[in-house]
């Protein structure tokens, strides 16, 4: 049988060339362990695609301790958030309240570049534009992928381990007979708009709470922004002229005078989280966004990713090298442990933001309870310190 250029063998083959599987990718690579990296778009793509733009700092610690660092860009973060409460500034230190643990701001676009970059330097081979991914009897111990090469050829790897890296709607999940994993969902009943635009960056992330909804602003570069606002579920960017979200911008931040700029992006994106268990099935390890979907709120989903793929590297360099099967076998469980923990920081985190502002969703009693919450937080030293350790993904 003709397998096709560029078939073969390895030991992991890794789907998804996103945060999770580049930097799994790059841990196997570090330890010596073969694996080939296949990615449904092409290089250009994966390296422009923007979404998140904070590295915590276990996220800095852990790729200073794989040889990782060149990977990062951006400027460090100086650990203040500042929440906006009806135009009242509230700073919250915490880089300072963590013990002094500070991340980097570093849109995903970088970290994607810098990891392709940094792999593709060690001699890892990353296969670009692999369409039609397939995997193959994952119930066994010599699990196939095939996919389709730039050519249109079939090529077949055959290997050790699969891992999933590649998010929600990826081949993995795909790939995973009918009731191997349970999956949870859950709709927040909120949507914002994301907006990208050449516009000067805030002094520190900012999250406003208003009676307008809620909006944030967000480094994205030395001259561009994120913003959010918070909108109706049926709203399309039609429906948001740049004269409408620098209004609704600057009533929500309370401030007249924040300077516009050309707008890239429009998008909706609605608060959705989903969970699967467990994230592993056979030979096939789930990780990062094939196993867990945050909301953007609390910047923790990529963070949470990437966490994923060191548990799985660690947990395949003792299968590999020493026969040691026990960090395979608790993979799912310890990934879980902290996903469900990020998930609840990340709902109480969009439940105060979002109710404190507007009653009319919630009721007053909710509206009360919310701004409770944040109060504590600015007042509470208890409540302030545990609110930096989730912040710097110490805890
Ligand atoms: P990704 O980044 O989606 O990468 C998956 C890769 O797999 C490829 N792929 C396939 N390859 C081969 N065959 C197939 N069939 C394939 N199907 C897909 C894709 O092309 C892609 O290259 O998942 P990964 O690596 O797990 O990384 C997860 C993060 O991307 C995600 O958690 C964050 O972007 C979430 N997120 C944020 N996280 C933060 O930590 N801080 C933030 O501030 C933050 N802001 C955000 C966000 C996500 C957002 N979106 C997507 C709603 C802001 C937004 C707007």
């Amino acid at each position: 049988m003709n397998l096709g250029t560029g078939s073969g063998e390895t030991t992991v083959v890794v789907i998804g060339a996103g945060p999770t599987g580049l930097t799994l990718a790059n841990m196997l690579l570090h330890d010596g362990i073969p694996c080939v990296l296949l990615e449904r778009r092409d290089r250009e793509f994966v390296e422009n695609r923007q979404r998140a733009g904070i590295v915590d700092n276990r996220v800095v610690e852990m790729y200073r301790d794989w040889g990782l660092s060149d990977a990062l860009g951006g400027p460090p973060d100086d650990g203040y958030l500042e929440f906006r409460v009806n135009g009242e500034r509230h700073v919250v230190d915490h880089g300072a309240l963590s013990g002094g643990r500070y991340g980097r701001l570093c849109p995903q676009q970088v970290l994607v570049r810098g990891l392709i970059a940094h792999f593709l330097r060690a001699g890892g081979d990353l296969r670009f534009e692999a369409d039609a991914v397939t995997l193959h009897d994952l119930d066994g111990e010599r699990p196939r992928v095939t996919y389709l090469d730039g050519t249109g050829e079939r090529v077949t790897i055959a290997g050790r381990y699969v891992a999933g890296c590649d998010g929600a709607r990826g081949a993995s999940r795909a790939g995973l007979p009918d009731g191997a994993v349970t999956t949870y969902t859950y709709d927040h009943q909120v949507s914002w708009m994301t907006i990208l635009a050449s516009a000067p960056p805030p002094s520190h992330p900012l999250l406003a709470v208003s009676r307008y909804g809620y909006a944030a602003h967000f480094y994205r570069g030395p001259q561009a922004s994120r913003y959010y606002i918070q909108c109706a579920a049926l709203d399309g960017p039609e429906d948001w002229p740049a004269e409408r979200i620098w209004r609704e911008l600057r009533a929500r931040l309370g401030d007249e005078g924040l300077v516009d700029g050309p707008i890239a992006e429009v998008r909706r994106v609605d608060m959705r989280s989903e969970m699967c268990e467990p994230m592993n099935y056979g030979s096939l390890f789930l990780a990062g966004d094939s196993a867990h979907v945050m909301t953007p709120m609390g910047g923790k989903g990529m963070n949470l990713a990437v966490l994923d793929a060191e548990t799985l590297a660690l947990a395949f360099r003792a299968a590999v090298r020493d026969g040691d099967k026990a960090g395979l076998l608790g993979y799912s469980e310890v990934c879980l442990e902290r996903a469900w923990r990020y998930q609840e920081f990340s709902r109480w985190m969009l439940e105060m933001t979002h109710d404190a502002g507007d009653a009319s969703r919630v009721g007053t009693f909710r509206q009360r309870l919310a701004l409770t919450r944040l109060n504590a937080l600015f007042t509470d030293s208890t409540a302030a310190r545990n609110f930096g350790q989730m912040m710097s993904g110490h805890w």
